[in-house]
């Protein structure tokens, strides 16, 4: 099986032919005050920043200046192109961005909102200019796609999306525990910071995995609070195993997970730690087709020893020793 991939994924460069950068599309909500706006669009000009530097496809959608909003100063390069000429709402704009995705691909589409959320007790919504948008709208706009997707909701109230949102092969990180987590939250802002930051780089392979940007991010707000003498109102949470259980960052040793939420039966943060949008030149050379079976293997490898008491010593290492030998051919073919 795997043969036939790498002979696909020629080193001559015939996987260029598939090539397709990855898409991060940044939904700016309702600010409320012009303080705020300001802020969500130097997050938003954070992520733009790491797309440029790692050649990923950047939207913004909420950036551009509307009637009775606040007027925000802005580069034209931060507005996305479907947000020029006459605009539909934002939700609108929203729906039509993702449906305008490539459905098939391996390219990553990292979705990340940035702003404020509300929590009824039953739903909880992302507020954006004109009607909000919800969990159960993304769950249903995200559905036809069949990529790797990342959701990041940096919002207060924002808990209720990871269950919502949680499948097989996705990442969904969010800024709250629970939806009754409702004060302003700072989460945001500091993983706009770490996203492209070596020095978040914690396990030092020369590029920053959004679970290394999730848990200095997440250190950084208790740091934050701490300083100020504050309660920490906001605990982020990540769920990458497609559960619905999210898992905090105090639950890591490093990058590695140590604690399982209760009821879960496997552990949180392979995933997203294969997710990078600045990759490091050796990444780079690695196609990206022959990246995603190098990264599934992987993902086998954790799986695997996570069940190791299952196997016999003989069965698991066999086992073991042959995933290392699949992975060990896609590096020998890249070189
Ligand atoms: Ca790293
Ligand atoms: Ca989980």
């Amino acid at each position: 099986m795997l043969i036939i991939d790498v002979a696909v994924f020629s080193a001559h460069g015939a996987a260029d032919e598939d090539y397709q950068k990855p898409t991060v599309i940044v939904v700016i909500g309702a600010a409320g005050t012009e303080e705020y706006g300001a802020q969500f669009a130097k997050w938003a000009g954070l992520w733009e920043e790491a797309c440029s530097k790692g050649d990923a496809k950047f939207a913004a959608i909420g950036l551009d200046k509307v009637e009775g909003s606040p007027a925000l100063a802005l580069s034209p390069s931060l507005l996305s192109q479907e947000s020029t000429g006459a605009r539909a709402n934002d939700r609108t704009m929203l729906q039509k961005t993702l449906a305008g995705e490539s459905k098939q691909t391996t390219a990553a589409l990292w979705l990340v909102l940035i702003g404020h959320g509300t929590f009824d007790g039953k739903t909880a919504k992302f507020n954006l200019r004109g009607p909000d948008v919800s969990a159960d709208d993304l769950a249903e706009w995200l559905k036809p796609l069949h990529r790797p997707i990342a959701v990041i909701n940096t919002a207060s109230s924002s808990a209720p999306f990871l269950s919502k949102l949680s499948a097989e092969g996705r990442v969904v990180i969010t800024a709250t525990k629970s939806g009754y987590e409702q004060n302003y939250t700072r989460f945001g802002q500091y993983l706009a910071d770490a996203i492209a930051e070596p020095q978040a780089d914690l396990d030092k392979d020369g590029q920053t995995s959004l679970l290394e940007a999730f848990l200095t991010a997440s250190g950084r707000v208790d740091e934050f609070y701490s300083a100020a003498g504050r309660l920490v109102t906001e605990h982020a949470l990540l769920d990458d195993n497609g559960d619905g259980l999210g898992t905090r960052a105090d639950w890591f040793r490093g990058i590695r997970p140590v604690q399982k939420a209760e009821d879960s039966t496997s552990l949180d943060g392979y995933r997203a730690h294969q997710f990078h949008i600045v990759h490091s030149e050796a990444e780079n050379k690695i196609p990206p087709g022959l990246r995603a079976e190098r990264d599934r293997l992987e993902l086998e490898v954790v799986k695997l020893r996570d069940e190791k008491e299952k196997f016999s010593e003989d069965e698991y290492f066999s086992k073991l020793e042959a995933l290392l030998y699949d992975i060990a051919q896609i590096y020998e073919q890249t070189e």
